[in-house]
């Protein structure tokens, strides 16, 4: 009795990465005084910090961002953490757009608390004055949890 083996060798076509170059092209309309006509802003990311007692922070803290742009808040460490603003603290016309553009809020210009690790909370500048916005977080703001957005 004879056994023939025969062996199917499959042959696997190395897949060729082509540098296939993808053309982002994005046009830059100047902020001039269309509000919430920029769609698909670019997404800014806030981490939130601390160790729960003794020191929390905005990472970073100061940050320059785009009208249009979305800043992300992202509760790392050290929660509860949230975001609010002084009404004196932000450009003239700044705290309708931003009651708007913030979602559950607590009171004026004052974001809900982030308890879960990894909660995010987004805040829209679309249509936000440009200026200089102070924020703070409720819970550590005697921890001096501040940042400073400027919209330019
Ligand atoms: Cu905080």
């Amino acid at each position: 009795m004879r056994l023939t083996w025969i062996s199917a060798v499959a042959v696997l076509g190395a897949v060729a990465c082509g540098g296939g170059e993808k053309q982002a092209q994005q046009t830059e309309t100047p902020a001039a005084g269309a509000p919430a006509a920029a769609a698909g802003g670019a997404v800014v990311e806030v981490k939130m910090t601390g160790d729960g007692s003794t020191k929390a922070a905005f990472e970073p803290a100061t940050l320059t961002v785009a009208p249009g742009t979305t800043v992300r808040f992202v509760n790392v460490t050290g929660g509860p953490h949230n975001v609010a603003f002084w009404g004196d603290s932000i450009p003239t016309g700044a705290a309708a757009v931003l009651n708007a553009a913030m979602a559950n809020r607590m009171d004026n210009l004052s974001g809900p608390f982030l308890t879960q690790p990894n909660e995010s909370y987004d805040i829209s500048f679309t249509g936000a004055p440009t200026g200089k916005y102070t924020g703070f977080c409720l819970p550590h703001l005697a921890l001096g949890m501040k940042l400073m957005i400027t919209v330019q």
